[in-house]
């Protein structure tokens, strides 16, 4: 099943809003995944023991998880944090992300630099590849519960832009042309 995600407006309004072109300017799952983006749909109900999560963290090796609720009284330091996540940035590793309640936004570049914002719902699965610029932010509901997963031992290290000289980055902008 496919996720919603969407071209955004330039607005400086509120971040949580949705930030939807006028038309919409939907993009399709193949537009991400030509981007590197991936993504799976599963049941967060029973991710404890749900045999597709450990089917898909055995093929790529996500070995380490650990559980992170975004939320004002549960996350310690959650306006920094916030601030944070939302500042433009990359990693030399995979990010990747579980919804398993509530939902949240991710926003990825396009080749051309564009803005696309990714609607991840309880149940939705992404990994963002090395190298590419992101952010992440809350919704409305100001409310998300995910498992952050990851290939051996975790480093949460950022990146913030400019971080065009880093092998990680010219190795992923050249991952574009031959896609
Ligand atoms: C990140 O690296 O941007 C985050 O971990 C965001 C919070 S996880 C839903
Ligand atoms: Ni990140």
């Amino acid at each position: 099943m496919a996720m919603e995600a969407w071209y955004m407006d330039n607005s400086d309004e509120d971040r949580r809003k949705s930030h939807k072109l006028e038309p919409n300017r939907p993009v399709s799952s193949e537009e991400l995944k030509h981007l590197g983006v991936l993504h799976w749909k599963l049941n967060a109900a029973i991710y404890e023991t749900d045999p597709e999560l450990q089917r898909i963290r055995k093929e790529r090796g996500y070995s380490y998880m650990d559980i992170i609720t975004v939320e004002k009284n549960t996350l310690p330091n959650y306006e920094e944090k916030l601030k944070m996540f939302f500042e433009e940035h990359l990693h030399l590793d995979d990010e990747i992300r579980y919804i398993l309640d509530g939902q949240a936004y991710f926003d990825v570049r396009d080749q051309e630099d564009r803005w696309i914002r990714i609607a991840m719902r309880t149940g939705d699965l992404i990994t963002l590849p090395a190298g590419i610029y992101h952010r992440f932010t809350l919704d409305e509901s100001n409310y998300t519960k995910a498992m952050r997963l990851f290939v051996g031992e975790p480093v949460w290290k950022a990146y913030n832009r400019p971080a065009d000289d880093y092998e990680i980055r010219k190795k992923y902008m050249l991952s574009l042309q031959e896609s």
